[in-house]
């Protein structure tokens, strides 16, 4: 028998995005159920091709469920994912409820999938958005190089804040598009640009260096993710982290510039060719050709994208990079049907 999987949330931004992944992966699911809340119950929608009916959240909907997706917000999680574990089901999580518990993994299947087998809570983790933009590649060199340091700037897109998040920036941008003046007085964006919504500042012709909520000593929660989870999902409680996490006016993919420093010397030729060979990372790095990632490039793909490697011009230990990923495909729906496909693996032998 092929498991049977939830996908609870199907209806929103990232579960809009897990079912088109899970009509175009190999099928490793025989049932696939689809649950959002009850506002949402009784839309049918298509995955793999059929029309299936979504069931509104419920106990009995886990029932003869081996796996089960959760793509909603925190308390959702918070509340339903235990419910789905007593049930019988193995929970991965989308969202930040569970990500730091001890007893709950975080896995990145390219980095750390063996992980995925200790659940004690039977719930495994997967991580936000911006630290999968980069793990991956990390990962590999963490690998290679053993990492000491990581220094990030993320430059994160709009639909990290959610369907609202896309809205709005589209609202602003066509409210700047046709007056040619704004962008050059105090003020003139902000007037012009009407609801901020998830955003504290204008993100049309703007950038924002604030993403998430505020956490001890005037970090964000977005920040303190990227620390956080990076050191627990490459088991390396030490690392030191500092991030500046800023959102751009891009719909989807997420970008990070990183500075990573290593036990040992590094050069960028090896470096190159050492993500280029891991799985899950294009390497798109040719300055002189004007080959590099950028979102716009990158939106839609699967991998993470890395270019500008480099060896830091003042420590041979440091490299410096620019990562993209799509934020809503590894970012969080496709990381998610990893992890799945790794626990249906484990069930069917
Ligand atoms: C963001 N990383 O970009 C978040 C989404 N979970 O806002």
């Amino acid at each position: 028998r092929l498991p049977t999987l939830a996908v609870v949330g199907a209806t929103g931004a990232v579960g809009t995005v897990m079912l088109d992944i899970l009509s175009s992966r190999e099928n490793v699911w025989g049932e696939i159920r689809l649950v959002a809340s009850p506002r949402s119950a009784g839309k049918r929608l298509t995955v793999r091709g059929e029309e299936v009916e979504v069931q509104p959240l419920a106990p009995e909907v886990f029932d003869g469920v081996d796996v089960a997706m959760f793509d909603v917000p925190d308390e959702v999680s918070k509340e339903w994912a235990p419910v789905a574990a007593e049930r019988g089901a193995v929970a991965v999580d989308n969202s930040g409820a569970f990500r730091m518990d001890p007893q709950v993994p975080l896995v990145v299947p390219e980095v750390n999938s063996d992980q995925a087998r200790e659940r004690p809570r039977g719930i495994v983790s997967n991580p936000n958005c911006t630290t999968l933009s980069m793990i991956v590649a990390i990962g590999a060199l963490h690998r290679a190089y053993r990492l000491t340091d990581l220094f990030v700037a993320s430059y994160q897109a709009a639909s990290g804040s959610g369907q609202e998040g896309i809205d709005v920036l589209r609202d602003q941008t066509e409210k700047v598009a046709s007056d040619r003046t704004l962008g050059t007085r105090p003020g003139d964006v902000r007037s012009a640009v009407g609801e901020l919504g998830p955003f504290p500042a204008p993100l049309a012709l703007n950038v924002v260096p604030w993403a998430g909520s505020l956490k001890e000593d005037g970090h964000s929660s977005e920040e303190m993710k990227v620390r956080n989870e990076s050191r627990k999902i490459l088991g390396h409680p030490d690392l030191r982290v500092a991030a500046t996490c800023v959102r751009v006016p891009v719909i989807t993919t997420h970008a990070l510039s990183v500075h990573a420093t290593f036990d040992t010397e590094v050069d960028a030729g090896t470096a190159r060719d050492l993500l280029a060979a891991a799985p899950g990372v294009v390497v798109q790095d040719d300055p002189a050709g004007a080959e590099f990632p950028t979102p716009a490039d990158v939106v839609g793909t699967d991998p993470t994208w890395v270019g500008r490697i480099r060896r830091s011009v003042d420590d041979p230990k440091s490299l410096d990079l620019f990562l993209c990923g799509d934020n809503l495909r590894k970012g969080a729906a496709l990381n998610t049907a990893q992890i799945a496909e790794v626990v249906a693996g484990e069930l069917t032998g």
